[in-house]
């Protein structure tokens, strides 16, 4: 007997969907003033869209009907990180100091496994893809080690899939907490993602279809670095000459955050260093 597992738009969404609300929504307040300003400047830019266009009445109810099915496909954390989130971080570290950020995107898992550098991130024994070591220091700004600090990095596999959001994938597969050494550093074995597809049979599949566009964003490593007394950062790295670095659909490529691997003298794939540099908290 065979068992043939398909990731779905609508499992993924539901995924993200419930590690939205147990995760942030419940901490998510906004005072009266602020729902006032912001929910009034938001649906003028609808409605203001509406008579500059002169929107139809099909054309608003093709927009409801899609807007329903965003939520019952529960592709709203999806939809709201790949064309929102970018302008949320862009405002929140414009004064950081530091590496650059950029977004989270819906497939952080808090929790994963804590392991010791040299690590190697939970893989499957016939892990499919090109081993890629990742290594670099965590400093602060003025260049000083920070011993212990941080790195939690989570990514998608060879086929472009993130576990506990796609199916028939380990639960912490390629999903890791390492601890630097004393000197703040940290060494990483991992396999290269492959770029990652929004999933087309949803309702963003369906906008990204109906309006021509791509569903591609670049092959991506996240990050989140952190250690006491320093900004946490949440980040991402990407990969030269992939083909989607020009034209993320997210918009949250930085040119500061291309790697440029090289193939390893041993001939056991690819390595590429990096070092992250951790602003001060407060
Ligand atoms: C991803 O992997 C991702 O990083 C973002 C931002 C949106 C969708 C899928
Ligand atoms: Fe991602």
């Amino acid at each position: 007997m065979s068992v043939e597992i398909t990731a779905t738009a609508a499992a993924s969404g539901a995924n993200a969907t419930e590690r939205f609300r147990s995760d942030k929504s419940v901490a998510a307040e906004v005072g009266t003033e602020r729902v006032n300003a912001l929910a009034t400047r938001a649906i003028k830019a609808l409605a203001d869209t509406v008579m500059e266009e002169e929107v139809t009445y099909d054309e608003y109810n093709a927009l409801k009907s899609w807007l329903i099915r965003v939520g019952e496909d529960g592709e709203w954390p999806l939809f709201l990180d790949v064309w929102i989130e970018h302008a949320v971080e862009e405002v929140a570290n414009a004064d950081r100091e530091g590496s650059k950020g950029t977004i989270e995107g819906p497939y952080y898992v808090p929790g994963s496994p804590v392991l010791a550098t040299p690590a190697t991130l939970p893989m499957r024994d016939d892990e499919p893809g090109t081993p890629l070591l990742f290594q670099g220091r965590v400093t602060d700004i003025n260049g000083e080690p920070i011993g212990g600090a941080q790195v939690e990095i989570w990514h998608a596999d060879d086929l472009g899939f993130y576990s506990q959001f796609a199916p028939g994938i380990p639960e912490w597969n390629l999903r890791g907490t390492v601890i630097a050494d004393s000197e703040g550093d940290y060494r990483i074995n991992t396999v290269q993602p492959a770029p990652y597809q929004i999933p087309t049979d949803g309702a963003c599949g369906e906008l990204i279809a109906s309006a021509g566009w791509h569903a591609w964003r670049p092959a991506h490593l996240h990050l989140k670095v952190s250690a006491p007394g320093h900004q946490l950062i949440t980040t991402q790295l990407y990969f030269t000459a992939d083909e989607h670095l020009s034209d993320d659909i997210a918009s949250a490529v930085k040119p500061e955050l291309v790697l440029q691997p090289e193939d390893k003298a041993d001939g056991t794939g690819r390595e590429v260093s990096y070092d992250f540099v951790l602003a001060s908290a407060g």
